[in-house]
């Protein structure tokens, strides 16, 4: 590893090289020195403790999925859903911008380990970074610094991360994935899924890519605990793309009458799964923090959330009120003096806070934390739950009639896009399983992969589907959302414990309304038929979209998935 990092250094040619311990006293003195330089503001710290606000360079506020590739040596492992270029022209394009780029700045060395230390099932990796931010979130994000160098000194192979902010300018921005040779090269953003490499680069795509030869699963998926009050537990890994729920669901506060219920966040990204030898599908999560969307949090939507970012965080992208506390859209209380890009706000200059603001804590501030989430082994999934953003079509919650039909559905997910990755939102696509932006191989051989988990266990979880944004005539959303959601998270639990009744429709299982308790929801006469009615008509448009959407996959597609996708077409009959 030494001499990696001298050839980096000889090639970037920084002023000094600083190996990261990730102790408390270096995270502090990086927040000092970041003070000082103005990378950092220092917020209220009377009523924030130790919270800080980072502005970002205006053009740098999201994931670039247009200059994000995966470079295996032959295009069709990449597959249509990346961008894939060559790996010896994307070496040669990429380090010509790294060329110097340190030059008066710090070259940071970040061990980390994705996964509890002692996991067997967690993996390691350095980053190499010019950014004291980055530094600073990797601290909050992973298991930082001196243990994870001891697990990578032991022999622990480990996925080498390039990083340097560069010029920040967006043509020179690029976002590099070198799946066969463990390497991730990243110039040009400082933004979280572009920047902290440990996250969607090497525990997603390049985690992916191994997961598929060595025969587990990486997906972006949150994992939530539900013990109800006589004690019976329950964990659920829900895949939802960026910005549709995922951190919202993972630490939810129940309804009043769900008195009893314990409610625990193991994660709210990312989850490794693989088979345990009681033939069940166990989770981890690979990381130890949140790097999550502020605007929309407040005491009603998420107080745990809400209480967890008010010391000890770093804000990216909030505005701040006249008290210089962070401030953003749906917070319910205050009003902003200056917006995100650190103008005074006017109502003519947009949002107060960018749509995607972030906060970056340790996932041990969470009151919800769950202890398991440092278990080495992780925990049984009893349910996977797919999920996306869509005011039509896609009913409140329904299930999968076999893990087969599972990835159908999975394959299938389609969601409104958002403020996440650039570009335009509000747009509806075919993200599937959430995984769009970040399965490092041809989604045709993730289909495959994912199909075969049926040969080698007959103990999988049980497989639904759920839209928690549907919307009125008038784009109201049809439904309350958050800690409601746990009345189709319960429902889901009776399913998986065979307690409950269902109504067989050709899409899935969808619930009895009678056996979802909403009355003391007080919902307008109808929503409830609404949310739970499966129109054919629609329906068939939508499974004629599918299969244009599964054939772009080519032959390397399971033939499979098209034949049930036909045989449930062929059920959608007008009623
Ligand atoms: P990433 O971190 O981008 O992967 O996103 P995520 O899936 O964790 O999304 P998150 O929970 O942060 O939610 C994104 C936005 O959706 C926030 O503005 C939330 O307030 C909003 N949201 C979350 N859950 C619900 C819900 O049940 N109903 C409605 N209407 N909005 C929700
Ligand atoms: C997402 O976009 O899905 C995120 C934020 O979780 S980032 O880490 O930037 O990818
Ligand atoms: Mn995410």
């Amino acid at each position: 590893m030494k001499k990696w990092v001298e050839s980096i250094a000889a090639h970037t040619l920084p002023d000094n090289i600083h190996w990261c311990t990730g102790s408390e006293e270096e995270y502090d003195s990086l927040i000092e020195m970041m003070v000082d330089t103005g990378v950092l503001k220092t917020l209220n710290q009377e009523t924030f403790p130790n919270c800080y606000l980072h502005r970002s360079d205006p053009s740098d506020v999201a994931r670039v999925e247009h200059l994000t590739f995966v470079c295996t040596k032959e295009r069709d492992d990449a597959g249509p859903n990346n961008h894939w270029m060559e790996p010896a022209d994307a070496h040669e394009k990429i380090d010509a911008l790294f060329a110097g780029c340190m030059k008066g700045r710090t070259l940071y060395v970040i061990p980390y380990c994705m996964g509890p230390i002692e996991s067997p099932h967690a993996r390691c990796g350095v980053e190499i970074s010019d950014s004291p931010y980055v530094v600073a979130n990797m601290k909050l994000m992973t298991r930082m610094g001196s243990a994870a160098l001891a697990r990578i000194e032991n022999g622990d192979a480990f996925v080498k991360g390039l990083h340097s902010t560069g010029d920040l300018d967006p043509e020179r921005r690029l976002i590099m994935h070198f799946p066969d040779e463990l390497t991730i090269k990243s110039i040009g953003s400082g933004y979280g899924g572009n920047a902290l490499l440990g996250k969607k680069c090497h525990a997603l795509r390049i985690g992916s890519y191994q997961a598929r030869q060595e025969g587990w699963l990486a997906e972006h998926m949150l994992i939530v605990g539900l013990e109800s009050p006589k004690g019976e537990k329950h964990y659920l890994a829900c895949a939802f793309p960026s910005a549709c729920g995922k951190t919202n669901l993972a630490m939810l506060i129940p309804p009043e009458k769900y008195k009893g219920w314990k409610i625990s966040t193991v994660g709210d990204d990312i989850a490794w799964m693989y088979i345990g030898e009681d033939g069940r599908l166990w989770a981890i999560n690979p990381e130890a923090g949140y790097f999550g969307v502020v605007p929309g949090t407040n005491p009603t939507t998420n107080r745990n959330a809400y209480e967890m970012i008010t010391h000890d965080t770093i804000f990216t992208n909030v505005a701040v009120d006249t008290h210089n506390q962070p401030w953003w859209e749906g917070m319910e209380e205050g009003e902003p003096a200056y917006d995100w890009r650190g103008n005074p706000y006017s109502v003519e200059g947009g949002s107060a806070a960018h749509p995607n603001a972030r906060f970056t804590v340790a996932a041990r501030q969470n009151p919800s934390y769950a202890e398991q989430a440092e278990h080495p082994e992780g925990v049984p999934i009893s349910a996977i739950v797919f999920g996306g953003r869509r005011a039509a079509l896609a009913p409140l919650v329904y299930q999968a009639k076999s893990w087969e039909h599972g990835v159908l559905i999975g394959s299938s997910v389609a969601s409104e896009t958002t403020a996440a990755a650039t570009g335009k939102t509000g747009v509806v696509r075919r993200d599937p399983m959430a995984m769009k932006p970040f399965c490092g191989y041809n989604f045709a051989d993730y289909f495959t992969h994912w199909l075969s988990f049926d040969k080698r266990s007959d103990n999988l979880p049980e497989i639904f589907h759920v839209n928690w944004f549907r919307r009125d005539d008038q784009g109201k959303f049809l439904w309350p959302g958050f800690g409601d959601n746990m009345r189709v998270l319960e429902w889901i639990i009776e399913r998986c414990e065979n307690r409950v009744g269902a109504n067989e429709t050709p899409i899935g299982y969808l619930p009895h309304a009678k056996d979802l308790d909403t009355d003391d929801l007080n919902l307008p006469e109808g929503t409830m038929d609404r949310l739970l009615k499966v129109n054919h008509t629609q329906w068939r448009i939508e499974f004629d979209e599918i299969a244009g959407d599964l054939k772009t996959y080519g032959d390397r597609l399971p033939k499979r998935l098209l034949e049930l996708r036909t045989e449930i077409e062929s059920k959608l009959t007008d009623r």
